[in-house]
């Protein structure tokens, strides 16, 4: 701070003196009045007035300037850390994100076909930008069980309320009876008189002999009696599938001699048939058959469904009618499926 003395003939004077020299800016500290020049009579009164004002600080400016710089420079870094953050957590979400606009049509196609999203951004990751590519990647993922009616054991058809079990059974029947000589049937679905009619009836037309089984201990004895004869096949209810794939784990201690497979209803959306695969323990299960595919929207979730639980196809059925409508599917068929190919025999 700058502080001077001003003398004038009035307070006017001095104040104006002051204004001219420090500026509006200045502060009046003090004033008094005094004598100046000569002596006694001689001398005139005055008036002093003592003014201050800020000095200009060109180097403390510059201190406060680069100060500020810093400081945005490190607001800076920390919104780009910020934006960092959220382009990863939002890639996670919106899986997108890390597609390039190359893939953007064939990440939009097999989002239409109901993929996970997170498993269309690895399978583009892994093609190039055809479809043909697409479709070859997806076959490489997809397992089938070798079905081979000449030396098949049997299946044990569990799954979900009107998935399809009865039908894909009836429809493997006829498969399995076209090479075998001896073929047994089993049903634990013992309480509904329909359900055992429709049995009776399909043993009757394929001349193979019927057991009712009352409890999953029922089993054992059948199974083990039938299977020297040719394969076995073993229809359950719905309504508690994950009790029998229990009881079966529980009553076959060292192991079920059929194939295990868990029918899937293909018209349900992909979210649902995982949470009905979460539902099951995995270990009891060994093959997936996928039903209903002539009435299904999209076939995105066979691949979903493929990779999560990590079995092999066995069937996939495109229509009610037994025998015809079945496949035994290659693993091309169904990555064709998924890129949105229509389902045939
Ligand atoms: N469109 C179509 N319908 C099918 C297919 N498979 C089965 N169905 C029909 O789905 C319905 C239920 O089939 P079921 O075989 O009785 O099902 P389920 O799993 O045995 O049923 P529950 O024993 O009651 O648990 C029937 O009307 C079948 O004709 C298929 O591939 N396509
Ligand atoms: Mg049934």
């Amino acid at each position: 701070m700058m502080i001077r003395k001003f003398t004038g003939s009035s307070f006017k004077d001095a104040l104006d003196q002051v204004k001219q020299e420090l500026g509006a800016h200045a502060m009046i500290l003090s004033s008094r009045s005094i004598k100046s020049g000569g002596f006694g009579l001689l001398q005139r009164p005055m008036v002093e007035v003592t003014a201050a004002v800020d000095e200009p600080d060109t180097a403390g400016q510059q201190r406060a300037s680069s100060e500020e710089l810093d400081s945005l420079v490190r607001e800076v870094r920390s919104m780009r850390e910020e934006m960092g953050f959220l382009k990863d957590t939002l890639s996670t979400l919106m899986p997108g994100m890390r597609i390039g606009k190359d893939k953007k049509g064939l990440f939009n196609l097999l989002l239409k076909h109901g993929v996970d999203p997170q498993f269309a951004v690895v399978l583009l990751e892994r093609s190039s930008e055809t479809v043909e590519s697409l479709r070859k990647t997806i076959s490489q993922d997809i397992r089938v069980h070798e079905f081979s009616p000449a030396e098949e054991r049997g299946f044990l058809f569990v799954g979900t309320p009107g998935a399809g079990k009865t039908t894909t059974l009836s429809k493997v029947a006829h498969l399995l009876r076209e090479k075998r000589r001896r073929l047994s049937l089993i049903t634990l679905d013992s309480e509904r008189i329909g359900a055992i009619a429709h049995m009776k009836e399909l043993s009757q037309e394929l001349s193979c002999d019927l057991k009712i089984a009352r409890t999953v201990s029922d089993l054992p004895r059948m199974i083990y009696r039938d299977i020297e004869k040719g394969p076995v096949l073993v229809d359950t209810p719905g309504y508690n599938y994950r009790d029998i794939l229990g009881d079966i784990e529980e009553v076959f201690s060292s192991g079920f001699p059929l194939t295990r497979c868990c029918v899937m209803d293909a018209t349900m959306d992909s979210h649902a048939g995982e949470r009905v695969w979460q539902s099951m323990n995995a270990g009891q299960i060994d093959t997936i058959g996928f039903t209903k595919l002539d009435i299904a929207p999209q076939y995105g979730g066979l691949y979903n469904l493929s990779l999560l639980s990590g079995r092999p196809v066995s069937f996939v059925t495109n229509g009610p009618s037994v025998p015809d409508d079945i496949r035994i599917p290659s693993p091309d068929y169904v990555a064709g499926l998924v890129v949105g190919g229509a389902c045939a025999n």
